[in-house]
């Protein structure tokens, strides 16, 4: 580098820096933001002027009480009022010396705001007064699909930990919450006419030596690691990602990585190997976890479980899995190869593609819309289907040439459960994902139409996770940059100045007693 370039980097490192101590730091970093002059002090004589009875809650539970004030020189103004260029999230944050303002056309555009406001506030303090500098924040997000999928299969976290992480998301401004409820290793929802599935189907002997599997169990019982979700548990997290302005997005992982609920009912597969469910374990080579897709009973079932999911998930979406589907067993199967004749099917791949057409009916039977994971354009896409592309972007780009909506989510940017720093230094996983990574992850194609791109999620899956710490530990911060890609403009991207911002919320994790990995410290050499 000759010396004028040195002294222009140095130069624009120096201004980036002073520029990102004097804002706020903000995360997912605003559409707009411009400091003003002065602070404002909220204290125990500021007044909240609230024009209904749900913003009003909204703001009890999310901001430091505020005692009913008398003045009216320090007010806090929340009310809904249209602007057509804020879309049906954003919102326009103000706060002077005098006070704060904030409007927004819709309730979720009133809740990040909030949340940003929050961000404007010391975090973890209740007590009054408290001073925020002055700024105005006109706001709304790139993509409407803001996502973070948890697997709860492969390791079980709890309804109180569950809830947490969704806390955690919406401060965030993530507005998806893909819960991966049931895998081989695990079936995790109750579904009240198909009792075993929870019964049989949520418990697991663990693999002898694998101590997180064998953490749980008392000394002198018999190792059995598992867990699942009432009915009753659900609606509880459904309501509470509801007041978040969450969706949730139930998984239903099928006809592959279904194991567990073929040990439920083993006649849901083409039975050529006696089941069980299975050890937890990546490199455990999971055989005949697949559903035969000739049966009439297979899609009873499916029925049966669509009809309790769809009641339970307010949500437009179910998702139906798809991915890696063991098919040897259907070559090997009389049942599947007469199938085959009868309806013309030429390959297994086609006869996967038979089974999701027929899936995607059930599901649209109960007043919803199906998602796979990308292996579901194998043989011809369902014609309705929403596509979560994980082989980086190559099944998303497939799909919306196809005309289908996509949700982008590359392994290579958006796998939490990968490596984010030296392996030497990290708890044991596999792959690498680091979090300038993920910060560089742009879910839209220069080939595709945008708007079928409706956004993106970053993926944790937890064969090796065994863990609530660890799935705090490997969500953060790689989440953060995932909220900021699939929010915040795309040309105001800076690399410098988030890690500015990371390292002034990783205080606020902090305070919240939530795990992070600081391993953005760590070069690999
Ligand atoms: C592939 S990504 C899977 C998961 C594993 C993950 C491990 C996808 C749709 N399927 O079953 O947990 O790799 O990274």
């Amino acid at each position: 580098m000759g010396m004028n370039r040195f002294y222009k980097v140095l130069a624009l490192a120096l201004v980036t820096t002073v520029a990102s101590a004097q804002l706020p730091a903000l995360i997912p970093a605003p559409q707009t933001l411009e400091a003003g002059t002065g602070t404002f002090t909220l204290t125990t004589q500021t007044r909240l002027i609230v024009n209904t009875p749900e913003l009003r809650r909204m703001i009890a539970e999310q901001l430091p009480q505020l005692p009913a004030g008398t003045s009216a020189t320090s007010t806090i103004s929340v009310s809904l009022a249209p602007a057509a260029d804020l879309g049906s999230e954003g919102y326009d944050l103000r706060v002077t010396s005098k006070g704060i303002t904030l409007t927004a056309p819709k309730a979720a555009g009133i809740f990040y705001g909030i949340q940003t406001l929050r961000q404007l506030l010391p975090e973890g303090k209740t007590a009054l007064p408290q001073t925020i500098p002055a700024i105005h924040v006109r706001d709304q997000p790139r993509f409407g699909w803001r996502g973070l999928m948890l697997d709860v299969s492969r390791h079980f976290y709890d309804k109180a930990f569950v809830k947490r992480y969704i806390d955690q998301m919406a401060r965030y401004k993530f507005n998806v919450f893909h819960w991966h409820l049931t895998d081989d290793q695990g079936w995790r929802v109750q579904i009240n006419r198909l009792p075993k599935l929870t019964q049989v189907g949520a418990w697991r002997v663990p693999r002898t030596g694998r101590w997180w599997d064998l953490e749980n169990t008392q000394p002198g019982e018999v190792p059995s690691y598992g867990g699942f979700y009432t009915q009753d548990d659900i609606r509880e997290v459904v309501a509470y990602a509801q007041q978040r302005h969450i969706t949730i997005v139930p998984e239903i992982d099928m006809p592959g990585h279904i194991m567990s609920a073929i040990a439920a009912y083993p006649q849901l597969t083409c039975g050529q190997l006696p089941t069980e469910v299975p050890p937890n374990g990546k490199l455990y080579k999971v055989k005949d976890n697949t559903l035969n897709p000739c049966r009439d009973s297979t899609y009873i079932f499916i029925d049966q479980v669509f009809t309790e999911i769809a009641e339970l998930f307010p949500g437009p979406y179910i998702h139906v899995g798809g991915d890696e589907a063991y098919k040897g067993f259907w070559e090997k199967c009389d049942e599947c190869r007469t199938l085959m004749k009868k309806q013309g099917i030429k390959n297994v791949e086609e006869l996967q593609s038979y089974f999701i057409k027929r899936v995607e009916k059930i599901v649209q039977s109960k007043g919803k819309k199906l998602i796979g994971w990308d292996e579901i354009l194998e043989g011809g896409l369902a014609p309705d289907a929403t596509v979560m592309s994980w082989h980086g972007l190559k099944g998303g780009i497939e799909a919306a040439r196809q005309g289908h909506p996509v949700i982008m989510t590359p392994h290579q940017f958006c796998y939490l459960d990968l490596y984010q720093g030296d392996p030497s230094a990290e708890p044991s996983t596999y792959g690498m994902c680091r979090l300038s990574k993920s910060y560089a992850f742009e879910p839209v194609p220069d080939s595709i139409k945008a708007e079928l791109i409706l956004g993106g999620q970053g993926n944790l899956w937890t064969e090796s996770v065994p863990n609530e710490r660890h799935v705090e530990y490997m969500t953060w911060p790689r989440a953060f940059a995932i909220a900021e890609v699939l929010w915040s403009p795309k040309n105001q991207r800076n690399w410098p100045d988030f890690v500015h911002r990371v390292e002034s919320h990783f205080k606020r994790l902090d305070v919240q007693d939530v795990n992070y990995s600081r391993s953005m410290y760590n070069p690999i050499v």
